[in-house]
């Protein structure tokens, strides 16, 4: 067996792998240059859900398969929910789209991630084409906005060496540790920072015109938007000071300038207009079409390829999903009990589904609340192609080891297409389809062929080619004396796979002792976890990691303006003994 495979997991740097004999290497070649992150270090020692089981009882998986029949059956059509999560990225997770929405089941829309930003690059450039790995190590200075590479990405870390280091994050992670220049600004007040170094840039004669001119020529009419911000009031409030907003732009002029953002700053119901501020600097700084400047975010990681199993179908929104309106909900790759928002709503509209099955690797909130289990395969034992949200790489992913247990979704889609009739061919097919996207690069590895490097060199993808700024803004200020809530992403575990997080963070001032048990309240709900300190928060911030059990109790289920995405940290929390 071919033995070079790659990481399947919703991760930004999608890692080659080397297997040998039940261990997992990181390729010497490439970005992931030998090392691996501590997830997929200790994979193999995280326990998976062997046999399937239904109504707690153990079966066989032919028994399993069956009862998943017998239930499709026994269900209205378009009382069935197909509910797919991103537990695996590659390719072939979405054959079962093919099969629920060939048979006229409900799909889901909407996103739990990137999708208000992603709606704000798009409103601003036509399109999301990212700036991948290979320019960021080009640029002479980076400012991570919102993003976590020691880690979320860390395969980003040896490219940053050398270059001049801004980061901007109400945390002091640890790259703002080793940062030239840190802004612990508050958190939701990066549109204000955003706009306000575009006026500054423009007040200092510094915009790169000649490339307004051509690309973004309504740059007059937004710099007076940003002159309806009150400067002193407004730096104030989001605590920077007009020394660092001098620092900063110092630091950019002349510069080849990556700006590399992350979901952090979007997590809010205006998401898109501070992602769209951020790519307005960027435009004034005439960032775009260039080698090695540019903004990284999360691309479209299908970008120039397309889906064999797309089939048009019935959608409803996975960030607000209301489970109790289906007789039966499949599960796929995913934990909303978890991780959607506003939980103990998506527990009680779960529990109120007559079927409800669960199709994964791990126990977690929602296979213990499932009616029927079925173990998945894991990417070690199943064929599939990968590609990525931060790089143009194609990964091919082939068996590199063989497993009793489990299924792989070709194989339960391939039973559930025969027994209802539905057309399906061969997995190879499939995997040929992806792979002719792939063409060879000059190191011997694969990538998404047709894809820009450097995106945007002739202007934007917009109707007229030019950049469409951000036009009007609500300016307000959520001044109230609960906390803001951060939840970000622990370097343990991956949302809520493997090592996952139990506590609360806190600001030692904040008068709570260390392994005291907290309530901690928004207007949704409320959780109790154990306190632990950490002097790398600001004092009107909680940090609870994505994954830890309840942290969603405190999330609302609205979705963002545009982009129809999840607002984890728009509530924010009190803390009581
Ligand atoms: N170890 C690990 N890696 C992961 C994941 C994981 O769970 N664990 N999850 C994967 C997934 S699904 C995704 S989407 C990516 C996301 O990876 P990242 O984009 O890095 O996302 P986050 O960790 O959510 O947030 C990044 C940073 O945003 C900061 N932040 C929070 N609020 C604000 C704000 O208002 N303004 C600013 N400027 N910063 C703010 C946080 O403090 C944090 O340092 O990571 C992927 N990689
Ligand atoms: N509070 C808070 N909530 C958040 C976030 C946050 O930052 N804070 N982040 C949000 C974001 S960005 C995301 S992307 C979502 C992620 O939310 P989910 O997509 O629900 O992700 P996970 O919690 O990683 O659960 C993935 C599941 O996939 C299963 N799985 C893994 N591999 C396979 C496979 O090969 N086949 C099958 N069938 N199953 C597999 C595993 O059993 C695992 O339980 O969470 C969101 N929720
Ligand atoms: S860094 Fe990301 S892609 Fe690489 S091994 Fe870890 S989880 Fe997988
Ligand atoms: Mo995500």
């Amino acid at each position: 067996m071919n033995n070079i495979t790659a990481c399947p997991l919703d991760c930004y740097d999608a890692c080659k792998i080397v297997y040998d004999n039940g261990t997992l290497k990181g390729l010497e070649s490439g970005h992931t240059r030998g090392f691996l992150c501590p997830h997929l270090n200790h994979y193999t020692k995280y326990e998976q859900i062997h046999m399937p089981r239904y109504k707690g009882k153990e079966i066989t998986l032919d028994e399993a398969l069956l009862k998943l029949k017998e239930i499709l059956e026994s269900s209205k059509k378009d009382e069935i929910l197909h509910y797919r999560g991103h537990g695996n990225f590659g390719l072939m997770q979405e054959v079962s789209d093919h099969f629920f929405a060939s048979y006229g089941a409900i799909l889901t829309d909407g996103n739990l991630c990137d999708g208000a930003g992603e709606a704000g690059i798009i409103q601003g450039r036509g399109s999301n084409k990212n700036m991948p790995l290979e320019e960021i190590e080009k640029s002479e200075t980076v400012i991570l906005w919102g993003r976590n590479p020691h880690a979320t990405s860390s395969h980003l870390l040896p490219l940053l060496k050398g270059k001049t280091l801004i980061v901007i994050d109400p945390v002091k992670t640890k790259a703002a540790k080793s940062a030239d220049i840190f802004v612990q600004l508050k958190p939701h007040s990066d549109m204000y920072l955003a706009m306000l170094l575009s006026r500054f840039l423009h007040i200092e004669n510094s915009c790169d015109t000649e490339y307004l001119d051509k690309y973004a020529p309504a740059y007059e009419e937004f710099y007076e938007l940003t002159q309806s911000i009150r400067i002193k009031a407004t730096l104030d409030e989001i605590d920077v000071s007009l020394g660092q907003i001098g620092q900063i732009l110092a630091a950019l002029k002349g510069k080849k300038v990556a700006i590399v953002c992350g979901v952090g700053i979007q997590k809010y119901s205006d998401g898109a207009d501070i992602m769209r501020s951020i790519d307005a600097f960027a435009v004034f700084l005439g960032l775009f079409g260039k080698e090695g400047c540019g903004v990284a975010y999360l691309g479209n990681s299908k970008e120039k390829m397309s889906s064999p199993f797309y089939t048009k179908a019935k959608r409803v929104s996975k960030v607000n999903t209301e489970f109790a309106h289906f007789e039966s909900v499949f599960i796929q790759g995913a934990n909303p009990l978890s991780q959607m928002p506003d939980s103990l709503r998506v527990k009680e509209s779960f529990a109120k589904v007559q079927n409800t099955v669960y199709f994964g690797l791990y126990e977690n909130e929602t296979s213990q609340a499932s009616d029927l289990v079925i173990p998945a395969k894991s990417f070690l034992y199943k064929e599939d192609v990968r590609t990525s949200y931060s790089h143009n790489g194609m990964m091919f992913m082939p068996k590199v080891d063989v497993c009793e247990s489990g299924i792989s979704e070709y194989d339960l889609s391939a039973f559930l297409c025969q027994e209802f009739g539905i057309e399906i061919q061969n997995e190879s097919f499939y995997l040929e389809h992806f792979k002719k996207f792939a063409a060879l690069s000059s190191d011997g590895s694969w990538h998404v062929e047709n894809r820009d490097t450097i995106p945007y060199k002739e202007g934007f993808d917009t109707d007229d080619g030019e950049f469409h700024y951000l036009e009007e803004f609500e300016q307000e200020f959520d001044t109230s004396a609960k906390l803001f809530l951060i939840t970000s992403k622990s370097p343990r575990s991956l949302n809520s796979q493997f090592h996952r997080e139990e506590c609360v963070y806190l600001h030692s001032t904040l008068g709570f002792e260390e392994g005291l048990e907290v309530n901690i309240s928004s207007n949704s709900a409320s959780v109790r976890l154990l306190v632990k300190h950490n002097d790398d928060l600001r004092q009107d911030c909680v940090l609870i990691y994505s994954g830890t059990k309840g942290v969603n109790n405190l999330t609302s289920s609205k979705h963002s303006y545009e982009g129809k995405n999840a607002i984890y940290q728009e509530n924010k929390v009190e803390v009581r003994r």
